[in-house]
């Protein structure tokens, strides 16, 4: 079957990083269709060396669409949602606006697939940073338990935004030529002040719950839960984001359940896990860095090694490029998924 296809928020990071993957996705595609804001109606993309004109984000815009990305922010989500939905599209959704919903699937391929049967033609697509977490922890969950994790990550500014991206180069060489950098989104455009990223780490990703903990902190604690089906793991984040521009590192700590496992049993499972690289040997100084997994779909692995106190305790670096695993190819694969497994 060839399908009707929807990008809605084209003109972003991700929307961007769809178009690309699409090209060469195993979907077959009949029509593309893509959407943004009134503000880049008429505005040309390539699709497989075509041009195709940007249109606005209408409720009628769906009519005929059998699946739409969604990646425009959580407003546009709930906005439009239920008009793609009722127009027999199945939407998943790139925003954080349903993935706690109970009701929808919340859904990392490798991780979760059987969630995606009691869909209600809304998917949500985790968090970035969640995504390569939960790929490289649930095989280590499979084989030895997995009872606590604290993460620590290393965030790339594309998670942000072009906008984003754009106000760390410009800091970039603002700093170069001996100026002042102008800050006016990073760390959160919806926050009251702003610091710039360029030479700098900043301990905040998105606003803060009263509690002290970040929502990109909450966001990876609660969807690592709701994906990996345990409310009771012990989980707690610390997000920074750093000058990076795409590709998101994070220091994993985790504990797991069996005695006696060695760092090389754990490095066998991840070598043999769907979607994971391990990358680990440091005789020849061999790890995962962002400037290696950028623009690639696997998650990288490396520096596996047991804790120096706890027995039942293992520390890790994960690597991945989050427009990518973290954004656009899960999205992808969650829409092949469904296709093989009959649901769309
Ligand atoms: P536009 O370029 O027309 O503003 P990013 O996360 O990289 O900043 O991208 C945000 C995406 O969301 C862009 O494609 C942007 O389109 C889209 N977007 C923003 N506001 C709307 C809206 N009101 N309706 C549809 N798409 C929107
Ligand atoms: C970041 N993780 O790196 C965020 C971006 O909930 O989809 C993704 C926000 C989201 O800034």
């Amino acid at each position: 079957k060839k399908y009707n296809v929807a990008i809605v928020g084209v003109t972003g990071a991700v929307g961007e990083k769809l178009l690309r993957l699409l090209e060469n996705a195993a979907i077959e595609i009949n029509e593309l269709h893509v959407l943004a804001s009134a503000r880049s109606k008429g505005k040309k993309v390539l699709f497989r060396g075509e041009e195709l004109t940007v249109a606005e984000t209408t409720e009628s815009a769906f009519a005929g669409i059998d699946i739409a990305f969604f990646s425009a922010g959580g407003a546009i989500t709930k906005k439009f949602h239920r008009a793609a939905r009722n127009a027999g599209a199945i939407v998943i959704d790139n925003t954080s606006a349903f993935r706690m919903d109970a009701e929808t699937p919340l859904v990392v391929p490798e991780v979760n697939p059987e969630a995606l049967r009691n869909h209600t033609r809304l998917i949500a697509n985790p968090n970035c940073s969640t995504i390569q977490m939960v790929a490289a922890l649930k095989p280590i969950e499979a084989a030895f338990g997995l009872s606590r994790v604290i993460v620590s990550t290393y965030q790339a500014v594309s998670g942000a935004g072009l906008h984003a991206l754009e106000e760390l180069e410009n800091q970039t060489k603002a700093v170069l030529a001996g100026e002042e950098p102008i800050a006016t989104i990073l760390p959160s455009g919806g926050d009251k002040k702003h610091y710039p990223i360029a030479f700098n780490a900043i301990p905040q990703i998105d606003l803060f719950s009263e509690d002290g903990y970040t929502f990109e902190e909450w966001k990876m604690m609660n969807e690592t839960k709701k994906i990996m089906g345990r409310p009771d793991l012990k989980i707690a984040a610390t997000c920074v984001r750093i000058p990076v521009m795409s590709g998101h590192s994070e220091s994993l700590y985790l504990e797991i359940e069996q005695e006696d496992v060695t760092a090389d049993a754990i490095r066998k499972v991840l070598s043999q896990a769907p979607g994971i690289v391990l990358q680990d040997d440091p005789s020849t100084q061999t790890y995962p860095m962002v400037t290696t997994a950028v623009n690639q779909k696997e998650t990288y692995v490396g520096r596996v090694r047991r804790d120096v106190d706890n027995p039942k305790g293992f520390h890790m670096w994960v690597v991945s490029d989050n427009l990518t695993k973290g954004a656009a190819w899960n999205s992808i694969q969650i829409a092949e998924k469904m296709i093989e497994m009959g649901l769309v």
